[in-house]
């Protein structure tokens, strides 16, 4: 069997992860990384004895490659993923997909004329927290109320990509897992209701910080708030999951879940959040070589996009937006 010759674009924690993975699996062979600057390209060059390739432009044209990793900015995402696709290779992006809900949606047809692979990473479904969630929804009845809090302070914030409004994107497409756990629990979306705030530093498109807060209405009824913050304005860390039911609620506040029923209150275990992108990369080489389906699919994590950028318009006009399945 023919080994697949992969690439990267990116040098920073989900590059190295990748690496680490696919050198670990006699499938894979990691030939070529690329990324923003020299240095980090030799470095991850020297640790995992590979070749560095100055531009991604070049990269994703290079005939021995494959298969491409995308691990670089969210602003960037598209552009690789379009240009590797249309370049004939498989392609795998650390979600999102693209910042742009039209932009990503042309992506899936692009792959499907192109038979190739197009695997956005959702490391957040294959996690203990979801797959703990998910096992125990039906001991709570009927859900109605949903509440997902990621609070993440930091001191000192860098003019860091994460911490720039292009590079980084709306905050909730950009950390996309939020809004895809709970359309993965409960399903389409009728109507979103969004507010953002930035702190900004001042003459630059950084920030030091921002809070961004969404309320979406599913069809079925259910109810969600998902909050994400993070910067120098807080003092509290937080990441705390709640689902409400007619007959129990559960509750996961960092890895400790708990199941409150009546009288009782369980312990729910849930396993470390370690080693999920080796599972990706597993999974996607399962696919590649044994056509073993994967445990999503784009058009799931392109929903989520959608329901994104709704909650970007809604914060953007004050109104409360119309998600509809059909655009
Ligand atoms: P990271 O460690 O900060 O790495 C970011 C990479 O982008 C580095 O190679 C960095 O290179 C490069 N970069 C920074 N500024 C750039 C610029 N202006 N132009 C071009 N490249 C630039 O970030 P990460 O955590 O690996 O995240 C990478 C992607 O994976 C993101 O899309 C993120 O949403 C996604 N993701 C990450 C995780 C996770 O657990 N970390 C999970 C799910 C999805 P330099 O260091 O040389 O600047
Ligand atoms: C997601 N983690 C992410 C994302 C970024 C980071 C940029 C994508 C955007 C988002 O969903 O917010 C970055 N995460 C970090 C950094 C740390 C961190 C810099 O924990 C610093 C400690 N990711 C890690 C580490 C773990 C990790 C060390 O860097 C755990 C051992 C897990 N990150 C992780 C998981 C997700 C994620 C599981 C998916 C999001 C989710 O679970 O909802």
């Amino acid at each position: 069997m023919k080994t697949l010759k992969v690439g990267i674009v990116g040098t920073g924690y989900a590059a190295k992860k990748r690496a680490e993975a696919i050198l670990a699996d006699k499938r894979a062979e990691l030939v070529y990384v690329t990324g923003n600057s020299p240095e980090k390209i030799q470095d991850f060059c020297r640790t995992f004895s590979i070749t560095g390739i100055d531009s991604w432009q070049q990269l994703i044209n290079r005939a021995e490659l494959d298969l491409i990793f995308v691990c670089t900015i969210n602003r960037d995402h598209g552009a690789i993923a379009s240009a590797a696709l249309e370049a004939s290779k498989h392609v795998v992006v650390e979600y999102p997909l693209a910042l742009d809900f039209s932009e990503a949606a042309a992506l899936l047809p692009l792959a499907a004329s192109k038979n190739k692979l197009l695997h956005i990473e959702h490391i957040e479904l294959i996690g203990g927290l979801h797959q703990a969630m998910k096992q125990h929804l039906s001991d709570i009845g009927n859900v109605f109320y949903a509440r997902y809090i990621t609070i993440a302070p930091q001191r000192e914030v860098q003019a860091s990509w994460k911490y720039h409004r292009e590079m980084l994107g709306f905050p909730l497409a950009a950390a996309l897992s939020r809004i895809h756990r709970l359309t993965d629990l409960f399903g389409e979306v009728e109507t979103v209701t969004c507010r953002d705030r930035y702190w900004d530093v001042p003459n630059t498109d950084y920030f030091k910080a921002c809070l961004c807060n969404a309320q979406l209405h599913f069809c079925n009824g259910i109810i969600a708030d998902i909050t994400y913050g993070k910067g120098d304005v807080f003092w509290h860390g937080q990441r705390t999951f709640e689902i409400h039911g007619d007959r129990g609620t559960l509750i996961f506040e960092g890895q400790k879940g708990t199941l409150v029923r009546d009288k009782e209150k369980m312990e729910i275990p849930v396993v470390s959040r370690r080693g999920l992108f080796t599972k990706d990369t597993t999974m996607i080489l399962d696919y590649l070589t044994n056509n073993v389906p994967l445990y999503v699919e784009p058009e799931a994590s392109l929903y989520a996009l959608k329901v994104a950028e709704k909650a970007r318009q809604a914060s953007a006009t004050g109104q409360v937006i119309k998600v509809i399945s059909n655009n």
